[in-house]
C-alpha cells in the first residue's frame, strides 16, 4: 500500500526519517532545504498523496483551499499546529496530525538552558570572552540570580510543561501554574495552581511559556502582564513567538523591571528581532527546543507513524482534526 502513496516532504529530516519516508513512499524531498512560498507550497502539493510539513510552511485557508483532492493527509513533524487552519482542513476533508509526547524531553531541558542562561547572565558572559573583552574578575563581577528555592511559574500546564516542571522542581524550586483545567493530584506533584493567569504572573520569579498559540494567548505576555510579575523576574519562552509582545518585552527588559529573559521562539522565523539580540540580559537561541538527534528521529518516525496509519485505513494515533 505504502510504495504507491506520494508523499511530499517539505524539509530536511534526519537521514533515517528520510530514509523510511523514501522506503515507504514515492518520496518527494526538498534537498534545497529552504522554506516554500505559499505559491510554491500548493504547486508542489499537487501531485502528492499527503504532505509531510514542519511548523515553517503554512497551511493557512487559501492554501488549503489549493490543495487537490487527492491530498489526504498534512501530517506535521511538530507538536504545535498553530501553522495550519485545522477548520479549513477539517471542511475539505484533510486528516491532520502532529507529533506530541517525544519532544517533550528535549524542550524542558531548552527550557531549563534559557532559564539559567537568563539568571546567570549567560549571553552576557558568552560575548565577553568571544569578544576577547574578560579583563577582570572579582566576587562582585558578573552577579547573576540564584533559582534555587524560587518560583517556577508555568503557562501551560500540558505535556512539555509537566516535564519542565519536574525539571525544575531538581533546581528546588516551587512549581506554580495556569492551565485550562485543573490538573489531577497524581499530574500536579505538588504545584500550585492558579486559576486566575494574573494569579500566576504574581507568583512567578521565573515564567516559562507552554501553551500552544491561538487567539486566545496571542500577545499574552504584554505590558500588562508583565507589570504583575515579581520586580526582577524572567521570563522563559520556548513555546511560539505569538504569546510575546516584544515590544513590551524589550521595554520590559530595558527599564530592568525585568532582570532577563530566556528565548528560544520569536514573533519573526527565522531571524529572531534585533533589538532584543542588542540587550545583554536576553539569552538567546534559534528554536532548537526540540533538536536533538534522538527527539529529530522520534518526531519524524510518529509523523510517518500517523501517515501509515491514515493510508492502512487505520485512525491515526495523533490526530487533530
Ligand atoms: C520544531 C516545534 O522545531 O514541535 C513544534 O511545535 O515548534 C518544534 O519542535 C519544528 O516544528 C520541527 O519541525
Amino acid at each position: 500500500m505504502g510504495a504507491q502513496r506520494a508523499l511530499l516532504v517539505t524539509r530536511r529530516l534526519t537521514d533515517a526519517v528520510q530514509a523510511r519516508a523514501q522506503r515507504d513512499y514515492d518520496a518527494v524531498l526538498n534537498d534545497a532545504d529552504r522554506v516554500f512560498t505559499s505559491e510554491e507550497l500548493v504547486e508542489r502539493c499537487q501531485d502528492v498523496d499527503a504532505v509531510l510539513p514542519c511548523h515553517s510552511e503554512r497551511f493557512t485557508a487559501e492554501v488549503i483551499a489549493a490543495l487537490p483532492d487527492r491530498l489526504k493527509v498534512i501530517a506535521n513533524h511538530s507538536v504545535g499546529v498553530d501553522h495550519v487552519d485545522l477548520d479549513a482542513a477539517r471542511e475539505k476533508g484533510i486528516i491532520v496530525t502532529n507529533t506530541p509526547d517525544v519532544l517533550s524531553d528535549a524542550t524542558a531541558e531548552i527550557a531549563i538552558l534559557c532559564m539559567l542562561g537568563a539568571a546567570r547572565r549567560g549571553a552576557e558572559g558568552n560575548r565577553m570572552i568571544r569578544e576577547g573583552k574578560w579583563d577582570f574578575w572579582s566576587p562582585a563581577f558578573m552577579v547573576g540570580r540564584q533559582v534555587t528555592g524560587k518560583r517556577f511559574g508555568i503557562l501551560g500546564m500540558g505535556r512539555v510543561g509537566q516535564v519542565t516542571a519536574e525539571r525544575a522542581r531538581g533546581f528546588g524550586m516551587e512549581v506554580h501554574y495556569h492551565n485550562r483545567r485543573r490538573l489531577p493530584p497524581e499530574a500536579e506533584r505538588g504545584a500550585v495552581y492558579h486559576e486566575r493567569f494574573e494569579d500566576l504572573l504574581r507568583n512567578s520569579d521565573v515564567l516559562s511559556l507552554h501553551c500552544p498559540a491561538s487567539t486566545a494567548t496571542r500577545n499574552a505576555i504584554n505590558a500588562e502582564t508583565l507589570a504583575l510579575l515579581p520586580e526582577g523576574a524572567i521570563l522563559v519562552n520556548t513555546a511560539r513567538g505569538d504569546l510575546v509582545d516584544e515590544d513590551a518585552l524589550i521595554a520590559a527588559l530595558q527599564s530592568g523591571r525585568l532582570f532577563a529573559a530566556g528565548l528560544d521562539v520569536f514573533r519573526t522565523e527565522p531571524g529572531g528581532n534585533p533589538a532584543l539580540a542588542a540587550l545583554e540580559n536576553v539569552f538567546l537561541l534559534p528554536h532548537i527546543g526540540s533538536a536533538t538527534q534522538e527527539t529529530r528521529d522520534a518526531m519524524g518516525f510518529r509523523a510517518l507513524d500517523n501517515l501509515d496509519a491514515v493510508f492502512a485505513g487505520r485512525e491515526p494515533r495523533d490526530r487533530v482534526a
